[in-house]
C-alpha cells in the first residue's frame, strides 16, 4: 500500500514557498505515510498506484497546513474579570496593578495553583484554539516568577501537549515582571534568573526558547541582553516582547541576538524593522493587545514589507492585555486594525508562525517531508477565514496524520 490516508479533491493552500502567493493547488491531493506527508500536488500528478488504507474525498474544500499560534500565555491561575469591570468604570491599568491586582494578582493565583490546577484551568483555552484547527501552539511561563513555580507552569505546558493532539512548544519567560520578594532590585533578580533559574530549568528540559519582557515596567535593554545572554550560553533561542508601549530599541536589541521572533512592536522604527529583516527575525504582530487595550500607535506594517521581515499573528492569551482564544479572529483583526492582507493573515498564522518557533523545518507549510499538520474548511473563498467574525468553519482537523 503505497499511501496511509489520500485526500482527494481538494483545493489546497500549500504555502509552500516554491509557489506563488498561498501556494494554491486547484484539484489537489495529499497523502501521508504515518506522521509524514508523502505526495502534495495536483490530481494529474498522483503515481499511478493510489492505493490508500484509507481514501477522504474533500468535494473541492480548501486545505490549509494546521494553524499555529506562536505567542501564548495560556497557562495560568485566576481570573481577572473583575479587573476588566473596574477598568471599564475608569480605574486605569497602573491604580489597579497599585492596589494589587494586575498581572501580580495573577502571578498570587499562579503560584497558589497545583500543576493539576494550571492544566485543567489552560484545557478549556488550548480545546477553544484547536476547535479552529490550531495544530501547534506555544505557551510562555511568566506568572510564577520563582524557580518552582516557573517550573510549574512549564510542566502545565508540556503537559497540556500530551493531554490534546496538538504540539507546544514552551517559552521560558521570567523576566516578565518584578516579583514583590524581589523588593524592587530588577537588577539582582534578573542575576537570580540568569545563574541559577535558567539554568536549572533547561537542565529539565523545560524550555524551548527564552523571552522577555523588554519595557519601562519591565526590564531594560541592558537587562534584557543578560537573559539572552544567559540563553545563548546554554544553546536556547531568544525572541522578545518589544516595543509595545515604547521604543526601547527592543527590536533591534532582538536581532542582534537573531532571536527567532520580535512581539508585538508598536514603537518600532525604521532601523529596527531592518535590522530584524536582515537577522531574519519574525514580526509576531499581537492585534488582541492592541484591541484590548485600546492602543492607538499600529505597527509599522509599512516599514515590515519595506524591509522584507517576515510577519506572523498570534493571539497574546492571557488574563490581562488580550484574553483571546481564536486565531480566526486574530486574523480579522489583523486584516481590520492592522490593515494586513488576507494572504499575510493567512501566512501570518501558518508559515511565518512555523518560521517565528524555528520550526518551518517541519511544520506551517503542506510539503513532503512534513509533519501532516492540515485543517479542512467549509468555504467556498480562502478570504473567508479573515473575513467573517465569530464563525468557524472547520471541517477537519489533522495533527501529525491523525
Ligand atoms: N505584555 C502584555 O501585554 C502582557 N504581558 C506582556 O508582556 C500583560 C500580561 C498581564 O497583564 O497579565
Ligand atoms: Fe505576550
Amino acid at each position: 500500500m503505497p499511501f496511509d490516508r489520500l485526500w482527494r479533491n481538494a483545493r489546497i493552500a500549500t504555502l509552500a514557498p516554491d509557489r506563488p502567493g498561498l501556494g494554491v493547488i486547484e484539484n489537489g491531493a495529499l497523502a501521508t505515510t504515518g506522521e509524514r506527508i508523502t505526495f502534495v500536488g495536483p490530481e494529474t500528478d498522483l503515481p499511478s498506484d493510489t492505493r490508500a488504507a484509507e481514501t477522504i474525498d474533500c468535494a473541492g474544500r480548501w486545505m490549509t497546513p494546521g494553524l499555529v499560534d506562536c505567542h501564548t500565555h495560556l497557562v495560568f491561575g485566576g481570573n481577572r474579570a473583575r479587573e476588566f469591570e473596574q477598568r471599564l468604570a475608569g480605574a486605569s491599568y497602573e491604580e489597579i496593578a497599585r492596589a494589587g491586582g494586575g498581572i501580580l494578582s495573577t502571578v498570587r493565583a499562579t503560584r497558589a495553583a497545583s500543576e493539576d490546577d494550571l492544566v485543567q484551568a489552560a484545557l478549556p483555552r488550548l480545546d477553544h484554539l484547536i476547535a479552529e484547527g490550531v495544530t501547534t501552539v506555544e505557551i510562555k511561563s511568566g506568572y510564577g516568577l520563582d524557580q518552582e513555580s516557573e517550573a510549574r507552569m512549564l510542566r502545565a505546558a508540556r503537559r497540556l501537549g500530551s493531554e490534546r493532539k496538538v504540539g507546544v512548544t514552551t517559552t521560558f519567560l521570567g523576566a516578565h515582571a518584578l516579583p514583590p520578594e524581589a523588593g524592587g532590585d530588577k537588577d539582582a533578580y534578573i542575576d537570580h534568573l540568569c545563574t541559577k533559574v535558567l539554568p536549572a530549568l533547561a537542565a529539565e528540559g523545560l524550555a524551548d526558547a527564552v523571552d522577555a519582557f523588554c519595557e519601562g515596567i519591565a526590564f531594560s535593554i541592558d537587562q534584557t541582553a543578560r537573559v539572552f545572554n544567559a540563553a545563548r550560553a546554554l544553546g536556547l533561542p531568544v525572541k522578545l516582547h518589544a516595543d509595545q508601549l515604547s521604543n526601547l530599541g527592543g527590536a533591534a536589541l532582538a536581532a542582534r541576538y537573531r532571536a527567532l521572533s520580535a512581539d508585538h512592536l508598536e514603537y518600532t522604527d525604521e532601523a529596527g524593522a531592518r535590522a530584524m529583516a536582515e537577522a531574519g527575525t519574525v514580526a509576531v504582530l499581537l492585534p488582541g493587545a492592541f484591541y484590548f487595550i485600546r492602543e492607538t500607535r499600529k505597527p509599522p506594517v509599512d516599514l515590515f514589507r519595506a524591509a522584507g521581515t517576515h510577519m506572523a499573528l498570534a493571539t497574546d492569551c492571557n488574563p490581562g492585555s488580550s484574553p483571546l482564544t481564536s486565531l480566526l479572529l486574530t486574523m480579522n483583526m489583523g486584516a481590520t486594525l492592522f490593515r494586513l492582507t488576507v494572504e499575510e493573515c493567512i501566512a501570518g498564522v501558518t508559515r511565518e508562525a512555523a518560521r517565528a518557533l524555528g520550526r518551518l523545518d517541519d511544520i506551517g507549510t503542506l510539503e513532503v517531508g512534513k509533519s501532516c499538520d492540515l485543517a479542512i474548511w467549509s468555504i467556498e473563498d480562502l478570504a473567508e477565514l479573515v473575513y467573517r467574525i465569530g464563525f468557524n468553519p472547520l471541517h477537519t482537523r489533522i495533527w501529525r496524520g491523525q
